[in-house]
């Protein structure tokens, strides 16, 4: 018998990223973005932000009331960041396997933060968790003007023409 086998057709989607104040002081920030272009992502929006106590608990609202917040706040809020906002085929699911698991002691090898981060909250790097969640964190960081969508000239040599 032979299997039957549906192929989904996979979205464009946008995720926000953010390269958090461990990254920038420790000097990942080319490290880590060099990943994202080399798995052929778009990097649509970009630039260095003072996160405010404002803007974190925006962010972070559905961690606000837990213990660990002022701990998160103040981290999140003592250095600049890099935000971003990437494009791709099914790429909140893609961003999140590649950053690994949220604590860098469990995150796999050969992930962001397994390779990088020892720690749960200097995890390095923020992904946005679901397209909804992309949707309002995008919006947080970034005006509609601020996005710069386009296919990259080079397209055809990261996927085939009947892989979207
Ligand atoms: P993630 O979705 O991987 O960014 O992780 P969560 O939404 O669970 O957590 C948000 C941030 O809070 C993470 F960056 C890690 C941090 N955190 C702590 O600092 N302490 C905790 O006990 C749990 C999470």
């Amino acid at each position: 018998m032979v299997p039957l086998v549906v192929f989904v057709g996979l979205i464009m989607q946008k995720s926000l990223v953010l390269l958090k104040p461990d990254c920038v002081e420790r000097r990942l920030v080319g490290e880590i973005i060099g990943r994202f272009e080399r798995k052929g992502l778009n990097i649509i929006a970009m630039k260095m932000v003072r996160v405010t106590p404002e803007l974190s608990k925006q962010h972070y609202a559905e961690h606000v009331s837990k213990p660990f917040y002022p701990n998160l706040e103040e981290f999140i809020t003592s250095s600049p960041i890099v935000a971003m906002v990437i494009e791709g085929l099914d790429v909140v699911r893609v961003i999140r396997e590649m950053l690994g698991a949220t604590n860098g002691l469990k995150a796999a090898p050969g992930t962001i933060r397994g390779d990088f981060s020892s720690s749960r909250q200097m995890n390095l790097v923020h992904a946005s968790d679901s397209e909804e969640s992309a949707a309002r964190e995008v919006s947080l960081y970034f005006q509609a003007s601020e996005l710069c969508e386009y296919t990259p000239t080079l397209v055809g040599s990261f996927r085939a023409g009947d892989e979207s």
